[in-house]
């Protein structure tokens, strides 16, 4: 899978990529990600990609021109299997169902705003979807870019070894969050490990991890149940 990343900082990505799963897969040949600096598709002096809001108000947005023209450039035709995404807080909520569909496809092109946001034409005429990683306000859609690459990123085949399985975790088919999880020592400050996790009985084991997955998402995320 190719993963098309296009930002004011294109040098805000060297960090993310270069360690973990995500870093393997792109040595691996598994993935790859092309990152593309909006100012390339600029044609004045000053590079500039932003402008005042039309009907007033704080801040500046990214103008249309640039990301369309960047797009395009990339892009001139498009498949069904190449989809356009908008990171921004007026976004669908990204979630694991989300990155499952995005995993079946071959490229990804994602645009990260910044400044108040992007002109509303790009949603509404060249991206496929606008998706937002939660409730709250970043600076800039470069870290929401980063989360979409690296959750998409594990599930792609080959990516994750049998030490990092996806196989059982938050969010999966039963939308459960994952059940709680022990490691050695057993007893840490007089906090033991559940005996049942101790005995080897895999059936036992079974059950109680589902019961504490239901015990767990009923504490904290109750929305899950609906
Ligand atoms: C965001 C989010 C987000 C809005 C203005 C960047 C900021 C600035 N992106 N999920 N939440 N974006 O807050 O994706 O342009």
């Amino acid at each position: 899978m190719t993963f098309h990343v296009l930002t004011i900082f294109p040098e805000f990505f060297r960090g993310p990529f270069e360690h973990g799963v995500v870093a393997r897969a792109i040595e691996a040949g598994l993935l790859t990600i092309r990152v593309h600096d909006l100012r390339d598709w600029t044609h004045d002096r000053h590079r500039t990609v932003d402008d005042r809001p039309f009907g007033g108000g704080e801040g500046m947005l990214l103008k249309a021109g640039p990301v369309f023209d960047a797009v395009e450039s990339v892009w001139p035709e498009r498949s069904e299997q190449q989809r356009v995404v908008l990171l921004s807080a007026q976004g669908r909520r990204f979630d694991q169902a989300t990155a499952r569909r995005l995993a079946e496809l071959k490229e990804l092109f994602l645009i990260c705003g910044r400044y108040e946001g992007v002109d509303e034409r790009v949603a509404s005429h060249l991206a496929d979807e606008e998706l937002s990683i939660g409730d709250y306000v970043l600076s800039g859609g470069e870290l929401a870019a980063a989360v979409v690459v690296d959750c998409v990123a594990r599930l792609l085949p080959g990516v994750l070894g049998n030490e990092d399985s996806a196989i059982r975790e938050s969010f999966g088919e039963d939308g459960l969050l994952d059940c709680p999880q022990y490691t050695r020592p057993a007893d840490f400050r007089g906090w033991m490990v559940p005996e049942t996790l101790l005995n080897g009985n895999h059936e036992e084991i079974r059950k109680w991890r589902k019961a504490a997955a239901l015990e767990k998402t009923r504490r904290n995320r109750p929305d899950l149940l609906q």
